[in-house]
């Protein structure tokens, strides 16, 4: 395919044509977009022939890596034999039904919370707006319709439709719409590096931490809630991990309670920490699961949520007709390239390669960079890791915000020929789970040099302690 483009015109119109997400359009215009024009393997190029390492895997992801042709089969052969039918008039399709049952047996047995249903959207947003009006219809078909709050945390993030954006805990996107919608709220996140106190260990705060629930529930009314909602590694939020005394306690104050407990794994399932799903890490067992991203490692937009048993057992026996549902619900190309992705997944058991192989291999190189000057705590969990940047290693004070380091370091990465996301000052990564063990070193030396740029930056400055 011809990806030689006039990047001047394509950015021109782009900026008059385009607006795009989660962006300063008049800024955009003034500086030009960059223009993407192909990808292969963990690579992008753009429009001036730059070779960039993805190690962002897209956004979080392209878990297969670019160039995948079953994918591409998956979707041109569908598209040929059924490319659109609806399922909301008693019909059905195959490859909905296919990787609706695939999903199902790859989720673990355990009684109650068991998933064998699943409910289609087109992305991780929709998910959680379907997220709550199930959990709210849930309650009402027992007859506790004052059961109505959500509770989520700060920094979390759950996509941008008003419910998404509402269950998220990003205070710049609450500011613009009037949101929170009602009854949801917040608790504070598990960030131990941020907010953990001097002299507490990561266990101490992981249960104080999740102790923030039990005080926001008992706050509320346990008789008021219904349920917790959470990514078990905070993505967009900069790869916040929790400490390892967290999810049990979260569990046992969701049991306690009776609460139902909502794992979003819209960048975490899918083999990204090891496991098709992420709360088997962790070890807890939620009541619902939002899926979209790597489902299709983004080939095409396809999201869902896998509705345990608990739960789609009321809305099957005594629900009657749920008035909810998308266009694309259990779209027949988005669910054949689903299924091809979990297949070749399969195939080349991705999940287990970042839990044993590439994983560790990753961790072992990352953590090292503990040692350099600008960096406070370096982690990594599967095939995500990230890194505070800071002003004074010993006390992990951190930058002023007003200095971008971040994007400082940011910058020199799209210079450097790689994709590393800033989070403020915590840049973060999560390459396809195909990464090569040569990749990963040639990846590394690149954040390696990135932060070499980025200390000469701070040092020239005077940022630095
Ligand atoms: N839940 C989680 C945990 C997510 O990470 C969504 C829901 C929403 O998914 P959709 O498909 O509606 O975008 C997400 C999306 C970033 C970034 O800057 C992260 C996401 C989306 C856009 C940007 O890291 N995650």
């Amino acid at each position: 395919m011809n990806t030689v483009v006039d990047t001047k015109l394509i950015q021109q119109l782009d900026s008059e044509h385009f607006l795009h997400p989660f962006t300063d359009f008049k800024d955009l215009a003034t500086r030009g977009a960059r223009v993407i024009t192909k990808a292969e393997d963990i690579y992008i190029w753009d429009s001036d022939g730059a070779r960039l390492l993805d190690a962002m895997s897209g956004l979080w992801c392209v878990n297969v890596g670019y160039g995948r042709r079953e994918l591409a089969d998956a979707a041109h052969q569908q598209m040929m034999t059924l490319p659109f039918y609806n399922s909301f008039f008693q019909t059905t399709n195959v490859p909905a039904v296919e990787l609706a049952t695939k999903l199902a047996s790859l989720a673990p047995r355990a009684g109650e919370r068991s998933f064998e249903h699943v409910f289609y959207s087109s992305s991780g947003s929709e998910s959680n707006d379907s997220n709550v009006r199930m959990v709210r219809r849930y309650w009402d078909l027992l007859g506790q319709p004052q059961r109505k709050v959500i509770i989520s945390r700060n920094n979390a993030y759950h996509g941008s439709t008003m419910a998404g954006a509402s269950l998220g805990g990003m205070g710049g996107m609450h500011a613009q719409g009037d949101l929170p919608i009602p009854n949801i709220t917040h608790i504070e996140q598990p960030y131990y590096f941020g907010l953990g106190r001097r002299g507490e260990t990561a266990e101490e705060f992981g249960l104080r931490a999740a102790g923030w629930l039990e005080e926001k529930i008992l706050a509320l009314g346990p008789e008021k809630v219904a349920a917790f909602i959470a990514e078990p590694v905070q993505g967009a939020g900069g790869v916040i991990i929790a400490p390892e005394t967290y999810w049990p306690e979260i569990q046992r104050i969701v049991d306690r309670y009776g609460i139902l407990l909502i794992s979003d794994e819209v960048i975490c399932a899918f083999g990204r920490l090891g496991h098709w799903f992420a709360y088997e890490k962790f070890g807890y067992r939620p009541d619902l699961v939002t899926f979209a991203k790597a489902v299709t490692s983004g080939y095409i937009p396809l999201g869902g949520v896998m509705v345990g048993n608990r739960v789609a057992k009321v809305l099957i026996d005594q629900g009657g007709e749920f008035n909810h549902g998308y266009t694309y619900s259990g779209h027949p190309v988005a669910c054949a390239v689903g299924l091809a992705n979990v297949n070749l997944m399969e195939r080349e058991q991705l999940p287990q390669r970042v839990r044993t192989d590439i994983g560790p291999y990753l961790a072992s190189l990352f953590l090292k960079l503990n040692e350099h000057p600008l960096v406070g705590l370096a982690e990594t969990c599967g095939l995500v890791a990230g890194l505070a940047l800071v002003r004074n290693k010993h006390s992990g004070e951190g930058f002023d915000p007003a200095h971008g380091v971040g994007m400082v370091c940011r910058g020199h990465c799209f210079r450097n020929g790689l994709i590393m996301r800033a989070v403020g000052d915590r840049m973060i990564i999560a390459p396809p789970l195909t990464i090569t063990h040569a990749q990963v070193d040639e990846m590394m030396a690149l954040i390696t040099r990135c932060l070499d740029l980025t200390l000469e930056d701070a040092k020239r400055n005077g940022w630095l302690q």
